[in-house]
């Protein structure tokens, strides 16, 4: 007789594993909860963008200098409403608003979770239909503080006690850990469910892919440079050269790489040597998951977990994926790899980058450069 293959809800999943915690008493389940109704709403939202004026821009600039889109607006109104109602978040962080939210209904202000967030992520490919996600992440507010403050979201990344995203694509998906593994739940639009669909989630060793901007190959210091070299030096033997894959919206290029292994790479640049992405709400929260679904995350140098925050909006450069990719760029940027190594790899003299000369001599066609 044919299997019955078992759904779990996410309603279901929460519950069942609530007993994970020393300190659960329930207000973590109805944080996920409201995060799962706010998803929902911008889900619905974002699968009819086209057809309601929800695409494009407000016209303002957010705290980050960039332009701020409807959806962006949309989303955080969601999350910050969803949140607030749900009585078990006392304070809100998110990448649209310049400071932090203290949640001051009767049920919030003694609630024991902040939640930082980053409503809508991938901005720039929301009127292009390309996924784009919200990312989140939960810290439990230090008990000697009379309110929640400044000092809740400036935790290290260790003391998240959950963090998640939902993927906006082909099907909408909620992934999130409380540090007991990873696990994915799928919508189904038309029962307005999440199910559980990818139980203890683990990111492949081998390194299918690489994610990175390189557009900006010019601004990436010497060390990147010479690893873009190197990854796209055939050597069959070690899965090189890795396939470019670059979405552009962080949580869909991530999702690929937790499901089929690779490497994500945002670098610090000449002009923002903190690179783009955010610490709090994007870096940390990616970081708590690809760890926990047996990958590594870095600044090139530290585990992005045991960096201590000092601003609500700081950046910081990340590596990110198969720990076999993280730990081959850190190699790189150590400077473990020596010259002469590259000097082995024949093609790699013809358009070796030239450090502090801004790259690539260029190819004159037909003959190598001297
Ligand atoms: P937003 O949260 O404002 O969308 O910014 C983050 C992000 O869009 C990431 O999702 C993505 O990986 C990165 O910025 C793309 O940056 P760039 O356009 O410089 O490659």
């Amino acid at each position: 007789m044919e299997s019955v293959r078992q759904i779990v809800t996410l309603e279901q999943f929460i519950i069942e594993r609530e007993n994970e915690f020393s300190f659960s008493s329930g207000e973590l389940s109805q944080l996920l909860r409201d995060i799962g109704l706010a998803a929902r709403i911008v889900n619905r939202e974002v699968n009819k963008a086209g057809l309601v004026d929800i695409l494009g821009i407000t016209g303002e600039t957010n705290v980050q200098g960039e332009e701020v889109k409807k959806l962006d607006i949309f989303a955080n109104e969601q999350f910050i409403n969803a949140l607030s109602a749900g009585g078990a978040t006392c304070m809100i962080a998110s990448e649209e608003n310049e400071d932090f939210i203290r949640v001051n209904s009767l049920v919030s202000k003694n609630a024991k979770y902040i939640v930082m967030i980053d409503p809508l992520d991938g901005s720039s490919n929301i009127d292009v239909n390309v996924s784009i996600g919200t990312i989140f992440s939960i810290n439990r507010r230090l008990e000697n503080m009379p309110e929640p403050g400044l000092a809740d979201c400036l935790q290290s990344g260790m003391h998240q006690v959950a963090a998640g995203y939902v993927i906006y694509g082909s099907s909408t998906m909620l992934v999130y850990t409380t540090g007991f593994g990873v696990n994915g739940f799928t919508l189904d639009p038309s029962l307005g469910e999440f199910f559980l669909s990818h139980r203890n989630m683990q990111i492949p060793e081998k390194i299918n892919s690489y994610s990175i901007n390189e557009g900006n190959y010019f601004k990436f210091d010497y060390p990147i440079r010479r690893f873009l070299a190197w990854i796209k030096e055939e050597e069959k033997s070690e899965g090189r050269p890795y396939n470019a894959r670059y979405i552009g919206s962080m949580v869909a290029d991530l999702h690929r790489i937790l499901l089929k292994g690779g490497l994500f790479l945002y670098p610090g640049l000449k002009d923002a040597p903190n690179g783009k992405l955010r610490l709090l709400y994007e870096a940390n929260p990616m970081a708590f998951i690809i760890e926990q679904a047996g990958g590594k995350a870095t600044n090139g140098f530290q585990r992005i977990l045991e960096l201590t925050p000092h601003e609500l909006h700081q950046r910081t450069p990340l590596f990110i994926g198969s720990r076999k990719g993280v730990e081959e760029v850190e190699s790189f940027l150590k400077g473990d790899v020596k010259e002469h190594t590259l000097a082995l790899l024949p093609n790699l003299k013809y358009w070796h980058p030239v450090p502090e000369e801004g790259g690539i001599r260029p190819l004159k066609l037909g003959k190598a450069n001297p």
